[in-house]
């Protein structure tokens, strides 16, 4: 399996509900390794590209409504198979349904509050993640905001993400 990147976003109600320690921890026991981090007003444009494809859903004002209602903390992990993996340890969209011992499973009771996202395929992790040019923006004389969506790359800018080596990934792997 080949190293993946992850988008996953604690939502505002995971972070009203003083959760987003908690939720940083399961990625950090099972071993992944956390590159980027922020805390983020998302703007409302930013959420209907975020979710585009549901946007003929019923439940999409809602949604948009929900994830612009406070600030959201943004998170790139990375780790061989880390797309698929943190799919597992957050649970199925409902958290009815998802297993104890995930974070939907164990923190939440209703999809339209589930508390966290996270990629699902890992050309998803990339187009949340990808890095921004801003400079690029004024070269081609487009308002940054607009540059970012036409790229459709999301939630992080240039230099907001970390290469660094863990001291802990012989540890983690053979
Ligand atoms: O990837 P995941 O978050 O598990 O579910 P999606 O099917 O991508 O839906 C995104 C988001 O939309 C979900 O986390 C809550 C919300 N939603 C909803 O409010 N009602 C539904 N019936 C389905 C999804
Ligand atoms: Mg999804």
């Amino acid at each position: 399996m080949e190293v993946e990147e992850t988008y996953i976003m604690v939502k505002p109600d995971g972070i009203q509900r003083g959760l987003v320690g908690e939720i940083i921890s399961r990625f950090e026991k099972k071993g992944f390794k956390m590159i980027g981090l922020k805390m983020f007003q998302c703007p409302k444009e930013l959420a209907e590209e975020h979710y585009k494809d549901l946007s003929a859903k019923s439940f999409f004002p809602s949604l948009i409504e929900y994830i612009t209602s406070g600030p959201v903390v943004c998170m790139a992990w990375e780790g061989v198979g880390v797309v698929a993996s943190a799919r597992k340890l957050i649970g199925k969209t409902d958290p009815l349904q998802a297993e104890p011992g995930t974070i939907r499973g164990d923190l939440a009771v209703q999809t339209g509050r589930n508390i966290v996202h996270g990629s699902d395929s890992p050309e998803n992790g990339k187009r949340e993640i990808v890095i921004l040019i801003p400079e690029f923006c004024f070269a081609f004389g487009f308002h940054p905001l607009t540059f970012w969506l036409l790229l459709t790359a999301l939630w992080f800018k240039e230099g907001e993400l970390c290469e660094w080596d863990s001291a802990l990934a012989s540890w983690l792997r053979e």
